[in-house]
């Protein structure tokens, strides 16, 4: 970006402040932000005539006041695809991890609590053969649901609409309309939608008490799609039997009562690093790029957000 662009970078490796986010938008005719910042449209209504596009470092765009820059005729893209496998591959992780207790496992063999094998020592849940409900199959849905075939789990998926044909066939998916009925039969659950007015808390009290009581949640698409409150209450409660989350609610904060159920063996978290990968950053970078590069071009930007 240097060699291309007269840039000013922030280069603390912390987010800006609202005060120092809304000096950029003054100054800047393209702005970076990653999910960090919140571009909402108090800080929007700042924003100087010179501002063009927000091209943010990141797929979800939930971090930015989408409708409120299409009003001031700011262009918003992202940088789809090239996180799908990373992010796939750490929910994986997480399915896995989760059921077969490897944080218990670790922490036994820190502890220096292994005095030799045992037929009952650690027994988790194997997962092949087991009904894998994926809530949102779009790309990185897609990419979870292959792994999981490979580990012999039967694929379901709820989205508004049934998927295409090409993509479900090849994973002998089972589309289910109800979310409440896909939910009560499943054994893991895994997240993939995008966090919208219409998808927060979408894993209410309610519907988390559909659950199976030894289901299994796995969250790596974001924190507010999930009623964290009501989660904490439900495995607290022993209904439901472990939860993987790599993303948080109130984000970064993680709930004290989390990090307990944690040490006691029902939650495993992550810090937010489901597509930290160092060829997936770059490749971040290398899309960001590329869409400033057209938009300042004068060309529509390859990967446009629509309101
Ligand atoms: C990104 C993410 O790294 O892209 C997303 O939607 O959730 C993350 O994995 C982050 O958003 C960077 O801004």
């Amino acid at each position: 970006m240097k060699q291309l662009f007269d840039v000013r970078l922030n280069t603390d490796d912390r987010p800006f402040t609202q005060a120092e986010l809304v000096q950029a938008v003054r100054e800047a005719r393209v702005l970076v932000p990653t999910i960090t910042d919140r571009i909402d449209a108090g800080v929007l209504a700042q924003a100087g005539e010179e501002l063009g596009l927000i091209a943010n470092y990141g797929n979800g765009t939930d971090n930015i006041a989408v409708n409120a820059a299409a009003q001031r005729k700011i262009a918003v893209t992202n940088t789809p695809g090239v996180l799908t496998e990373d992010t796939a591959d750490l929910t994986m992780a997480l399915m896995l991890a989760v059921p077969r207790r490897l944080r218990e496992g670790l922490a036994a063999i820190e502890d220096d609590a292994f005095t030799g094998w045992r037929p009952t020592w650690m027994n988790g849940r194997r997962v092949s053969g087991k009904s894998l409900g994926i809530v949102g199959l779009g790309r990185i849905g897609s990419a979870v649901a292959r792994r999981a075939r490979a580990f012999g789990m039967d694929v379901h998926y709820h989205n508004r609409r049934p998927a295409a044909p090409s993509i479900t066939e090849a994973l002998n998916a089972t589309y289910w309309s109800s979310l409440d009925q896909m939910l009560a039969h499943m054994d893991i659950v895994s997240l993939h939608c995008p966090q919208t007015p219409g998808t927060f808390h979408l894993l209410s009290a309610r519907r988390l008490r559909l659950m199976k009581p030894e289901a299994v949640l796995i969250n790596t698409a974001r924190g507010e799609i999930v009623d964290e409150k009501a989660l904490i209450a439900q495995l607290r409660a022993g209904e439901l039997g472990g939860v993987g989350l790599d993303v948080f609610e109130h984000e970064p904060a993680v709930d004290e009562d989390l990090l307990a159920l944690q040490r006691e063996g029902k939650a495993l978290l992550l810090p937010h690093m489901g597509s930290a990968t160092i060829e997936g950053r770059l490749e971040m970078g290398e899309m960001v790029t590329i869409n400033i590069r057209t938009f300042l071009d004068g060309h529509r930007p390859p990967h446009l957000v629509l309101p």
